[in-house]
């Protein structure tokens, strides 16, 4: 079961790796800095997907692939404004990444989104995930990576861009990783908080998510994240048409010790004496890192 769940996360590290160059940026920058000896001192705090909510995707379907791992559901989320729900997810032991999944609220979309949504998602009729063996990898490696419904065309594209950014993203991205999350509280002091980590991707170029501030931290004041801005793709839509659109970004997040454990040493500090799960504030102000509010900074900087 963990041999599947491994080589389906590597997939997805794959594809994600070879659309976003910041990946291999971050972890270049971190190498020549002698922050880490080796990429696979990498921690990945979690990954996260989107989907669109109708019945035969959504939450409810995408899930059942990584409960079928042994991943365990967690509290629930919501986005009012921006019409989102989500969940996390706790992994089966503490070497795989947390998993963040949500879904667009289709039907609090105006009449005309919800059917240039509705004329993609119907042509799947049933959950996809149930005709799918979870146990074979290269099965589920292949079904995160294939087109769920026909190329959407540019004007459908930017039709839905209007009125939500995310509905945008996911006509076009579909279940590619949406990013992945480095864990920096264990690196070398100077590197260990959000603030210095910062400091060194500035340092290095890297373009930062400043929606609500570059630093996202929760009420407690024990998580916090910063992330990207989105890397720029060439997307290829209906009738040959191109355009360049908002892929996936990369996220880095500090957990912070619990008040219980401030007495243990560094090196004592394991996951479980860290703060958990998520935070609504900062994951709203993160979703932006795919919108254009956010992504015309880059443009313009590089
Ligand atoms: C997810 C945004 C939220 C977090 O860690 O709170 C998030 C997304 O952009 O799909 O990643
Ligand atoms: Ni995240």
């Amino acid at each position: 079961m963990h041999d599947t769940l491994k080589k389906v996360l590597d997939g997805l590290m794959q594809r994600y790796q070879q659309r976003v160059p910041d990946v291999e940026g971050v972890i270049e920058a971190m190498l020549k800095e002698g922050i880490i000896a080796a990429r696979d001192q990498i921690e990945n705090d979690h990954i996260a997907f989107r989907t669109m909510g109708v019945p035969q995707f959504g939450i409810q379907s995408f899930e059942k692939i990584f409960l079928h791992y042994g991943y365990r559901k967690q509290e629930r989320y919501n986005f009012q404004a921006k019409k989102l729900n989500a969940f996390w997810y706790a992994p089966p032991s503490p070497e795989f990444p947390r998993i963040f999944v949500s879904e667009l609220r289709v039907h609090e979309l105006s009449e005309v989104a919800q059917r240039i949504i509705h004329s993609y998602t119907d042509e799947v009729k049933t959950d996809p995930v149930d005709g799918l063996n979870l146990d074979n990898w290269e099965e589920v490696d292949a079904f995160l990576h294939k087109a769920l419904w026909r190329l959407p065309t540019l004007e459908d594209y930017e039709r839905l861009q209007q009125e939500s950014e995310y509905a945008a993203w996911v006509i076009y991205n579909r279940y590619y990783l949406n990013h992945f999350t480095v864990s920096i509280h264990s690196l070398p002091e100077g590197y260990d908080s959000i603030q210095g980590y910062n400091d060194f991707l500035e340092r290095n170029g890297f373009k930062l998510n400043d929606s609500g501030g570059k630093i996202k931290v929760s009420p407690d004041g024990l998580l916090l994240q910063s992330s990207t801005v989105a890397e720029m793709i060439e997307a290829e839509f209906a009738e040959g048409k191109k355009k360049m659109i908002s892929g996936s970004y990369v996220e880095f997040a500090e957990r912070r010790v619990l008040p219980a454990y401030s007495h243990l040493s560094k090196s004592e500090l394991k996951r479980e004496h860290r703060r958990e799960g998520f935070e609504a504030g900062n994951a709203d102000k993160i979703f932006e890192s795919t919108y254009t509010t956010q992504t015309q900074k880059r443009e313009v900087v590089k």
